[in-house]
Formats: C-alpha cells, structure tokens, sequence
C-alpha cells in the first residue's frame, strides 16, 4: 500500500480544493486529445474532434473532462484504498471500453501541466513530487484489472 504522509495528504487536498473542475477538467481532457491524437479512439462517438478548436469547444468533451477530475475526486477521498476505489473503474476501461492503459499516464501528464499553468509559482517542486505521486498511484489502480 502506498504510504502518505501528512504534508503529501494535506497538499493533495488543497490541489484538489482549489481546483475548478470545470475549467480544468476540459482542459486537460483536450489537451491529451490534441498532443496525442490515437486517444481519440475512444471518443468517436462524441461528435466533432476533427482539430484542436473543434476538441476545444466540443460540448461533450468538455463534459467528459469534468466527470474524469470527479472520478479523480474519489482516490482524493479514499487516499488509503486508491486501488480498492477504483478496482470497478479499471474493469470498465479494461473490458468495456478497451483503453489502453499505457493512456492513463498521457492524461495524468496532461493534467500536472494545466495544474501547473493555473498555478504558476505556487506549483513548487514539493507540490508537484506529491501530486506525481498522487497521480503514478492512480494511474496503477487504474491498470491493476487489466489482464
Ligand atoms: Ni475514463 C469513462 C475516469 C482515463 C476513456 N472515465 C470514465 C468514467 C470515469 C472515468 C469516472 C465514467 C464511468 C462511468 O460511466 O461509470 N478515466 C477516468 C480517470 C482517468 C481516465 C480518473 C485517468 C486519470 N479514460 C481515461 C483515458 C481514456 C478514457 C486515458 C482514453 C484515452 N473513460 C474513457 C471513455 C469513457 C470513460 C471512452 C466512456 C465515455 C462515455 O461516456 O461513453
């Protein structure tokens, strides 16, 4: 089990508290469909993603983003059973819609960027060590069910 300290635990919630999921979540979401364009696979049927403007704009996109920071939102809740939390998740990826798991990483990439461009300074070495971690220990629970 991944071990937290209480300074690793006390800046994850306060990323995750000031985060504005509604801007941050279509953007990191586009963002991973324009730099790695095969992710886009697995969005054929939400509509027009036919460039970068029609990704950024595309409604169903920009929702999808959301609901991703808030499945993000439950490891933040259930820091000590990240892999338990999303053991249901993984299947569904794994199984059901077939994502590629090497993906999980490329969006957790994309997420740390935007996180830092809101930040700007504040995104200190220390807060992005934790936040890497944070995000490495999602990105395996999320892998675990595939087989
Ligand atoms: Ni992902 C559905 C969370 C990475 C493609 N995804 C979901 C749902 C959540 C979610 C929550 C909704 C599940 C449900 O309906 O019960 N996805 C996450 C998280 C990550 C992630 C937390 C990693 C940080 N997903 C990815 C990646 C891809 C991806 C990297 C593809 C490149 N996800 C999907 C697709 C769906 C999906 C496709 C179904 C969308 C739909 O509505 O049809």
């Amino acid at each position: 089990m991944v071990e937290w300290s209480d300074s690793e635990r006390s800046i994850i919630a306060g990323i995750f508290s000031g985060l504005d999921y509604n801007d941050i979540g279509p953007k990191a979401l586009s963002r991973c469909l324009i730099v790695y364009p095969w992710t886009q696979r697995y969005f054929g049927a939400f509509g027009n993603l036919f460039n970068a403007e029609a990704i950024k704009t595309n409604p169903n996109i920009a929702a999808h983003g959301v609901k991703v920071l808030h499945g993000l939102d439950r490891a933040v809740k259930n820091m000590d059973s990240i892999k338990e939390t999303y053991a249901e998740l993984s299947v569904l990826h794994s199984e059901k819609l077939h994502v590629d798991p090497d993906n999980f990483k490329l969006l957790a990439d994309c997420l740390s960027i935007v996180v830092a461009g809101k930040m700007g300074n504040a995104f200190t070495p220390e807060i992005q060590a934790a936040f890497q971690k944070f995000l490495a220990t999602v990105v395996s629970a999320l892998g675990r069910q595939y087989h």
